[in-house]
């Protein structure tokens, strides 16, 4: 295996520079495993972008760095791969903020709802200074954040009817991601949010233990929530942002040079990501009218009633999280729009 993924690398720039074939500055010829897991299907733009990083890593490390990808929760959800990475039992996964919040609380403040007004704004605050900040914040945790990857802005499906203002939420069934800002801001307006692992969802829609569930539109359509979901509703209430994480024990056992090529990498693997969900959207959307969805935008004036109801949620969550860094994030966004 090892030889052939170096002969794969030999025909590439970059990795032919050094030491030949001795992989990287340790020389030992000693291959290093990544098992990278996500929870979404292979058909995801997430999934691609994976696939993209374990080709860049593999190449630019001369093979030295070996990357096994799993979708589909085969390795667990988000919370559980999470936890395999501080034991340095799995290497690689990349979750929603929602659930990191469960590890870092400060994370919640990126799924405050409404926060980001569109992805440029997001790629700014996440990408610079503030982004930077809080992939810091893993550390205690055992947990590298390589980069911020897109899992996108959040739509509402569900099997009862179209949401059009914030009543239409009174007394739906909703599947949340287990995050206690989303628990109490679904609450708010009025839902009955029950959490639950993302793996568990289709069944979950399918059986009517859930009426609905809230994700980006990418999702709903590859993952065939067409199928057991009659509405969808583009509240776009929420822009989750995913977070490329590495085990930090498997990062610290790393040469320098192979946790720069990692790093580089995510960024890299994390733009076509972005690019491939936000080309996805439009024409996904198309695909979900097709597959007879019943389909409707949010007037802005009851976008602004959403905002209005799940302000005191957030106001008790800027106490938690602390109002500083609240208001640096809110800071970055305003500096971001204004460039
Ligand atoms: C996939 C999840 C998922 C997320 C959710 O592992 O749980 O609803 O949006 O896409 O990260």
């Amino acid at each position: 295996m090892v030889l052939v993924l170096a002969a794969c690398g030999g025909g590439n720039d970059d990795a032919s520079e050094g030491s030949g074939n001795e992989g990287g500055s340790e020389g030992s010829g000693e291959t290093k495993t990544i098992r990278a897991g996500i929870g979404l299907n292979d058909s995801h733009p997430q999934y691609l972008a994976l696939l993209e990083w374990k080709k860049l890593v593999e190449e630019r490390t001369d093979g030295a760095i070996e990357v096994e990808t799993y979708h589909s929760s085969q390795l667990g959800d988000d919370r559980g791969m999470t936890e395999a990475l501080q034991l340095g039992s799995q290497e690689v996964t990349i979750p929603s903020t929602a659930p990191i919040a469960n590890f870092v609380p400060e994370y919640s403040v990126f799924d405050f709802p409404f926060l980001f007004p569109n992805e440029e704004v997001a790629d700014m605050v996440l990408d610079g200074e503030v982004g930077q900040k809080f992939l810091d914040k893993l550390e205690d945790q055992n947990l590298v954040g390589l980069a911020y990857w897109e899992n996108g802005f959040r739509d509402v499906t569900n099997s009862e009817r179209a949401i059009e203002t914030a009543a239409d939420f009174e007394g739906l069934k909703l599947r949340t991601m287990e995050n206690d800002l989303h628990l109490d801001a679904f609450s708010a307006l009025g839902a009955n949010p029950t959490p639950m692992a993302f793996g568990e969802l289709f069944t979950a829609m399918q059986q009517g233990t859930v009426d609905g569930q809230e994700n980006p539109i990418p999702t709903i359509y590859l993952q065939g929530f067409y199928e057991v979901q009659d509405y969808v509703s583009t509240t776009h209430h929420i822009y989750s942002p995913f977070v490329f994480l590495m085990s930090k024990e498997f990062f610290d056992g790393l040469t320098e040079e192979q946790q720069t090529i990692v790093t580089e990498a995510a960024v890299e693997a994390g733009a076509l990501n972005r690019e491939l969900n936000r080309e996805a959207v439009a024409e996904y959307a198309e695909e979900l009218k097709a597959e007879g969805m019943n389909y409707n935008d949010i007037t802005p004036e009851a976008r602004a009633e959403m905002v209005e109801i799940v302000q005191p949620v957030l106001d008790e969550y800027a106490e938690q999280i602390g109002k500083e860094t609240v208001q640096e994030v809110y800071d970055a966004i305003a500096a971001a729009e204004a460039e």
